[in-house]
């Protein structure tokens, strides 16, 4: 069974995370799929956003505990897995993470590692790895301070406690809460909304916020400034502000 499923509705595509009974925990196997079909899309000009979701249960609840005790150190270390999640970073397409209930642990990393959050108002987040006895290992003590702050991300990340839909919206973790019912739906229509804008401006917009974790503001703005030109020399630039003066729907090619 594919632990991957992937929708296609140009110009998005919904990538569901497909291991249900284990609350789509996040096996080698998942992971493998997982970046093979966001490289894939990545490839494809007809796709303009990604939805990453899981099922009304889980997003997913962390790495597989079972893989991760029954792998030794070394297995874990080089076997590929610390690939997996640089994958994921290199995405340029937009991935809008769509969460209902269980976002724990690598999960809660994963959803972060996607460009905005939707969440449903059952969905749960947490880094509950101090349970375990280890640490968040996929970038939840890095990118959870950054969304919440330090003092929130020690109360998450050092008891273990889960944040609620409304408390990781009103901390800056989650963009959008919609209703148990809608949460899909209501990220489809984010990922829309970003597909009908110029793939050029929305991919080089994605480098630029995503450059303001890895630089000093001055650094950042430069880098805003060279894309911001790079951008304005696309024809989807020439068609956007035409299309604005001419009073009509630009019609955007990517180029
Ligand atoms: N792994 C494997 N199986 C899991 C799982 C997980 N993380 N979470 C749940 N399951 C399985 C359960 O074992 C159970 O299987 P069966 O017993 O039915 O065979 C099934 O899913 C349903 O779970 P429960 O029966 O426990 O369901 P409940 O509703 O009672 O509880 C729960 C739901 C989410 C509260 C509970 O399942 C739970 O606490 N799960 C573990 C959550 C957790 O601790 N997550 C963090 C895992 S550590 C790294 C990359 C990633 C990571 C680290 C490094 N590198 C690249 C370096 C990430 C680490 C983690 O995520």
């Amino acid at each position: 069974m594919s632990a991957v499923l992937i929708e296609r509705n140009e110009p998005i595509a919904v990538v569901r995370l497909n291991r249900p009974e284990q609350l789509n925990a996040l096996s080698n196997q998942l992971m493998g799929e997982l970046v093979g079909a966001l490289e894939n899309l990545d490839d494809d000009e007809s796709i303009r956003c990604i939805v990453l979701a899981g099922n009304d249960k889980a997003f997913a609840a962390g790495a597989d505990i079972n893989e991760l005790s029954d792998a030794t150190h070394l297995e874990l270390y080089f076997g590929g897995r610390i690939d997996k999640w640089d994958a994921i970073r290199k995405i340029r397409t937009p991935i809008v993470a769509a969460v209902s209930g269980y976002c724990l642990g690598g999960g809660c990393e994963l959803a972060m590692a996607c460009d905005l959050i939707v969440a449903s108002e059952s969905a749960q987040f947490g880094q509950p790895e101090t349970n375990l006895g280890v640490l968040p290992g996929a970038g939840g003590t890095q990118r959870l301070t950054r969304a919440i702050g330090k003092s929130k991300a020690m109360d998450v990340i050092l008891t273990g406690r889960f944040l609620s839909a409304g408390e990781a919206e009103q901390a800056g973790l989650v963009a959008r809460v919609a209703s148990e019912e809608d949460w899909l739906e209501e990220a489809k229509r984010v990922a829309q909304t970003i597909a009908a804008k110029s793939p050029v401006g929305v991919r080089l917009a994605k480098e630029a916020v995503l450059n303001a974790f890895e630089t000093p503001l001055a650094a950042g703005l430069e880098a805003e400034r060279k894309a911001f030109h790079l951008a304005l020399s696309s024809e989807d630039a020439q068609e956007g502000l035409k299309a604005f003066t001419e009073k009509r729907e630009p019609h955007f090619k990517g180029r």
